[in-house]
């Protein structure tokens, strides 16, 4: 069974994640054909994208596959994880992606979400970024996608609590651009889409480029990277990390010790 469906309207591609029994996790299967199915909209004349789940979604993303994080003693969010890999995917792709959000989004979800260049949600959508219910120690990058759309006071209350924020404080934050009920969002979103398509695809990709580049354009010296590098591992060593991941694997609240 496909993870994600694939659909071309006219110079629109429409991705939709459709592993609704997991939730949408971000398997290392589900992102291999995202990314695969992004490869292959480069092949067409495909404008813009659209990252979706299906209509009514209670969930658009769980984030990232928890049963295939590692245990303790591997960095869990290294250059070559898949959800890097689908974050890179996103943010490289030559023409604009836009996050079509219903339900929650939760984890890794909120960076593939805020990683696409627009975001239009319905105001039930809700984003939460977890990392810390699972004693997970985030990576630079991710950190740096979250700087880039969040407020700093509200990235740490988002990162610091794991709670989720409701569609309409995205909106007033500028997380999102637009807020549209259920039964118009899709047809709203294709709207813009053909405002986009009409335009110059060349001076578009290379704009979307430019903001890519600027946006992470952030000059962190070898020591500062190893130092980061250094305590990250303190954490994804700790026994927090461990009983992290074995509490929600046990489908248990975890006891965060602090060591
Ligand atoms: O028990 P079965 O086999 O039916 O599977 C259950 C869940 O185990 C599974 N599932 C997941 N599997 C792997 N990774 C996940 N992230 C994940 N989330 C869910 O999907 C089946 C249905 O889940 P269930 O019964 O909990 O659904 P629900 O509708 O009652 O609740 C939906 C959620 C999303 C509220 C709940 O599933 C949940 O809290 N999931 C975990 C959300 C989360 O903390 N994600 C962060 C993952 S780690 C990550 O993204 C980054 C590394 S970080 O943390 O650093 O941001």
């Amino acid at each position: 069974m496909s993870l994600v469906l694939t659909e071309k309207r006219d110079t629109t591609g429409i991705i939709t994640l459709n592993n609704i029994a997991k939730r949408n996790a971000l398997s290392e299967a589900l992102i291999s054909e995202i990314t695969a199915a992004l490869n292959g909209f480069r092949a067409l004349n495909i404008r813009a994208v659209v990252l979706r789940a299906p209509p009514g979604v209670k969930v658009w993303s769980a984030g990232h596959d928890i049963s295939e994080l590692p245990d303790r003693g591997r960095d869990p969010l290294g250059f070559n994880d898949p959800l890097r890999i689908l974050i890179r995917a996103i943010q490289e792709f030559p023409a604009p992606v836009i996050a079509l959000i219903e339900g929650g989004v939760w984890g890794g979800g909120c960076e593939v979400a805020m990683a696409c260049d627009m975001l239009v949600a319905t105001p039930e959508a809700t984003f939460a970024i977890t990392p810390a219910k699972l004693g997970i120690p985030y990576n630079l990058g991710g950190v740096l996608t979250l700087l880039n759309m969040i407020p700093l006071p509200v990235a740490k209350e988002m990162l610091f609590t794991a709670q989720p924020i409701p569609a309409e404080q995205a909106l007033n934050l500028g997380i999102i651009n637009y807020i549209q009920p259920a039964a118009q969002i899709e047809a709203f979103v294709l709207a813009m889409t053909a405002r986009i398509s009409a335009n110059s695809p060349l001076s578009i990709a290379v704009m979307k480029e430019e903001l890519r580049l600027l946006s992470s354009a952030h000059a962190i010296s070898p020591e500062l990277f190893e130092r980061m590098q250094g305590a990250r591992r303190i954490v994804y060593d700790s026994d927090d990390y461990q009983e992290g991941l074995d509490a929600f694997r046990a489908k248990r609240q975890p006891q965060f010790s602090g060591k």
